[in-house]
């Protein structure tokens, strides 16, 4: 089938499919978070080069999870993965205070995208757990999040380790993605 075919298939059955990217900078979480929904567990990781690739059936929807590797030499490669993207998830170091910076460069890098136009963003301030982890109105801040005009967005307070705040993002993006966002 089509793929506009195959979209319009899925969503008149309620079977909705949507293509997941998560970024964010090297040791942000996000494989870490990857495999915490798809598996309800902490897996041991070591940094990703290239990607990994999984399917999470939340809600009503089937989520493609594409995780790339956040290192800054493997940043670039990022762009080949942004077509037919319907939502963004952005994870963010919380604790990683000295980092913020890039992240709010890479993140609004991200945004500037043509072909990402029409993604929605969640934003995860991951680490929560770590003293000195910023919360998610001091990220917000750190983000620059007022700068972001026409995009529906959220940020949640997570903690990949201890298995906190994930859902609730992931309910956030299911409801959006439903009512037609992405
Ligand atoms: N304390 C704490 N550690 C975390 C949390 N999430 C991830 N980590 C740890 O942070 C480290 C990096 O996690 P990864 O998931 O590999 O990070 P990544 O974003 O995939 O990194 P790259 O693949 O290099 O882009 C690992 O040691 C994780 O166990 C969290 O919520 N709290
Ligand atoms: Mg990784």
């Amino acid at each position: 089938m089509g793929i506009v075919f195959t979209r319009l298939f899925s969503s008149l059955f309620g079977n909705k499919e949507a293509r997941i990217l998560v970024l964010g900078l090297d040791n942000a979480g996000k494989t870490t978070i990857l495999y915490r929904l798809q598996m309800g567990e902490v897996v041991s990781t070591i940094p990703t080069i290239g990607f990994n690739v999984e399917t999470v059936q939340y809600n009503g929807i089937k989520f493609q999870v594409w995780d790339l590797g956040g290192q800054t030499s493997i940043r670039p490669y990022w762009r080949c993965y942004f077509p037919n993207t319907q939502a963004i998830i952005y994870v963010v170091d919380s604790s990683d205070t000295d980092r913020l910076v890039v992240a709010k460069e890479e993140f609004h890098a991200i945004l500037e995208e043509e072909e990402l136009k029409g993604a929605v963003v969640l934003i995860f301030a991951n680490k929560q757990d770590l003293p000195g982890a910023l919360d998610d109105a001091a990220v917000t801040e750190a983000l620059e999040m007022h700068k972001i005009k026409n995009r529906q967005w959220a940020i949640f307070k997570t903690s990949a380790i201890k298995g906190e705040g994930l859902f609730e993002g992931l309910d956030w993006l299911s409801n959006t993605l439903k009512s037609g966002g992405g």
